[in-house]
């Protein structure tokens, strides 16, 4: 795990954060926050941990966040885990062997794959959302995932890096995947569980955010 950086994307999460953070406490990887400076909040509710890195985001959005904070990983792994405590990090151990077992360059968690796959922050609208963007991901770009909007994904830093990736809202979620399997990047998936946010507000609009990720599919695919 000491070649793990923990890459979590945090806005306006000072009520989940501080307690994810302690969570996270006896894992020996590196843990990098990204957020914005004017977020005094949440940079105030975890000024007392010692041993994060933080990451003042210059691009706006989640996808900014992501690109910005894994361009400045310094180890050879990297996780994608949010800040809101829904990703539940029992699982990085065993993500850690898969990915060095299989030599995998990605590894998605998946909630919808059984055994030991669910969630308890899935809603009627959000679990549709999935399973359409899901399904969208496997007919017309021949994703091999079965999670396509969870984002809870460990994989090497080079080949992050290597996706020359530009979305800088939620659809990265999308443009990642399929960048990735474009590239014939090695892409494996683990049975995931995921649990309600500890505290706070949810930033993603299920409408707007989805119009967004639907637009950039249609794209990748008319205009790759
Ligand atoms: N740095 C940064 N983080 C963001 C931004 N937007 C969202 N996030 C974080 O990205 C993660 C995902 O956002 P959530 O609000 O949890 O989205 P969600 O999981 O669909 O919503 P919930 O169901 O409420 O958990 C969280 O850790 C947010 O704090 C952003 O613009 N900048
Ligand atoms: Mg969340």
């Amino acid at each position: 795990m000491q070649d793990l950086t923990l890459v979590i994307p945090a806005k306006h999460e000072s009520e989940s954060l501080p307690i994810f953070l302690n969570e996270l406490s006896s894992l020996n990887c590196k843990k990098l926050i990204v957020l914005e400076e004017t977020d005094l909040k949440t940079i105030n509710s975890i000024k007392h941990f010692k041993d994060i890195i933080i990451v003042y985001q210059k691009k706006m959005g989640y996808g900014g966040a992501l690109l910005e904070g894994i361009s400045q990983t310094k180890t050879n792994f990297f996780c994608i885990i949010n800040a809101d405590g829904s990703m539940n990090p029992k699982y990085l151990n065993e993500m850690m062997q898969i990915i060095n077992n299989k030599n995998l360059d990605f590894l998605f968690a998946s909630r919808y794959e059984k055994p030991g796959g669910g969630s308890d922050d899935d809603n009627f609208v959000t679990s549709i959302g999935n399973f359409i963007f899901t399904k969208i991901g496997n007919i017309f770009f021949s994703l091999k995932i079965t999670d396509i909007l969870f984002t809870y994904v460990m994989g090497k830093t080079k080949s992050f890096n290597n996706l020359d990736l530009t979305c800088i809202d939620f659809a990265l979620c999308v443009e990642f995947p399929i960048k990735a399997a474009r590239k014939n990047y090695i892409i494996g998936t683990i049975p995931s569980f995921e649990r309600v946010r500890i505290g706070g507000k949810k930033k993603v609009n299920a409408f707007k955010d989805g119009l967004l990720i639907l637009i950039k599919m249609f794209k990748m695919f008319f205009f790759r």
